[in-house]
């Protein structure tokens, strides 16, 4: 890995983190195109579509919901206890996110509050073909479910062979998806957002997918909603002498392994430490199966960055603002209030960040590509609304009529001050409804 060494109070530049983002302008335009064709064309754009790039494409897109249940006959007993485990942990932590509606009264007898509602309908994408991701089903469909979404449909592209892998059908049925569509790419985002005839539309479309799956998301946000668009995965373990290297490369290489594109940072104030690591690294990537995914981040992206002192690395850390930190320090939970900006910190050194990954309970779609700076894990609230509720008392609105019609006089907004002026004349006039 590159090594950055940070000095007397020197910063990370955009150059160190060797991010990339961006998606590249011919997924882009294909997809856009994908979503304007399944837009006006329905389903046979979408089967069109799945001949092209999947080489065949289902008669119906719809799973029957016999075939979707069979997949629990289909696994391991101890796979379904594992899916079982995670979904019960993460339905018990995102339970503790779910917000109330509130109401307050005020002394003149107004009313006042927020009202929250789930969404009538959500569309999970969950990737297919030789990546198999029932983690994605359970941290996308569970926080849908708790907060109360009727219809939580999910889309995947079907293998080779036209059938979807039972353990992603499985993690559906654990997860209670009530619809599951075996379409994937750009055509299922557009079915998702513009509705076919065999495929009803949703309100919001979540879940990862490679670039064409981004850019049709990109493309539909606005007629429908979306989650983030997560970018390449990435892990920065900050860790002191008391770190044992091996578990702090074995770390590393987790993230490393999702993508050659993700990025593991290593921020230390130990050389030795970090010397180390790289041996581990070495010995390590040596017996993994997937050392070329592996290798590649490291060495495309992977960094350590040596510190002078334990503040310049919570700034480095900062100014990373990872999808996922890991604090392997001696006193890691001293260190939380000085973290501003990580998508999810894992404090210590028996907090695998692969536990989050799975069984946890916090959700695993994070802020990626320093976005944690601004914005939050997917959580229960991407799957509710909430209106704002006024229900004013008559005296309440003769106490704010004044400084509403002067306000309005100011705005120059005749209509507004009338509205509230003939409910005046009308309250002057006696009790009842105006
Ligand atoms: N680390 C990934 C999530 C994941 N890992 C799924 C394994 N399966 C992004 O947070
Ligand atoms: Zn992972």
């Amino acid at each position: 890995m590159r090594r950055i060494t940070l000095e007397g109070g020197a910063t990370l530049t955009n150059d160190d983190l060797r991010r990339s983002g961006a998606l590249p302008a011919d997924a882009v335009a294909a997809a856009e195109a994908i979503v304007d064709a399944v837009r006006t064309g329905g389903d046979e754009a979408v089967r069109g579509f799945c001949l092209e790039f999947d080489g065949a494409a289902p008669r119906s897109f719809r799973v029957p919901d016999d075939v979707v249940a069979a997949s629990l006959s289909q696994v391991d007993p101890r796979f379904l206890a594992a899916l079982e485990r995670a979904h019960d942990q993460i339905e018990d932590f995102h339970r503790r996110e779910v917000r109330q509606s509130w109401f307050t009264t005020k002394p003149d007898g107004t009313l006042l509050g927020v009202k929250v509602s789930p969404l009538v309908s959500v569309g999970i994408y969950v990737p297919g073909g030789r990546a198999q991701y029932p983690s994605t089903v359970l941290m996308n469909a569970v926080p849908a479910k708790v907060a109360g979404v009727g219809r939580v449909v999910m889309v995947t592209p079907p293998q080779r062979d036209g059938s979807l892998s039972a353990y992603t059908l499985a993690a559906a049925v654990v997860a209670g998806v009530d619809e599951v569509y075996a379409v994937g790419g750009a055509q299922a985002v557009a079915a998702l957002a513009y509705g076919t005839e065999t495929i009803p539309r949703v309100d919001k479309v979540c879940g990862p997918g490679n670039a064409f799956v981004a850019a049709a998301k990109r493309r539909v946000s606005g007629d429908v909603g979306i989650d983030m668009i997560a970018g390449p995965s990435e892990v920065c373990v900050l860790a002191d002498d008391t770190a044992n290297p091996a578990v702090v490369a074995a770390d590393l290489m987790a993230q490393a392994e999702h993508d050659p594109l993700a990025a593991s940072y290593l921020v230390t104030t130990s050389a030795a430490l970090a010397d180390a690591v790289e041996g581990a690294l070495d010995l390590l990537c040596a017996q993994s199966p997937r050392a070329d995914v592996t290798r590649a981040s490291l060495d495309g992206q992977g960094a350590v960055v040596l510190c002078d002192t334990m503040d310049a690395a919570v700034a480095a850390v900062n100014r990373i603002a990872p999808e996922h930190l890991e604090l392997c320090v001696a006193d890691a939970v001293a260190l939380l209030g000085s973290i501003r900006s990580a998508g999810a910190i894992f404090a210590g050194h028996w907090s695998s960040e692969p536990l989050g990954d799975y069984v946890a309970g916090p959700n695993h779609t994070l802020p990626t590509g320093g976005t944690a700076a601004f914005s939050n894990p997917l959580s229960v609230d991407d799957f509710t609304t909430s209106s704002s509720v006024v229900c004013y008392s008559p005296a309440g609105m003769e106490a704010d009529a004044d400084a509403t019609q002067t306000l309005a006089q100011a705005e120059g907004l005749w209509a507004h001050a009338l509205s509230v002026g003939m409910r005046r004349r009308l309250r002057e006039r006696g009790p009842g409804t105006p």
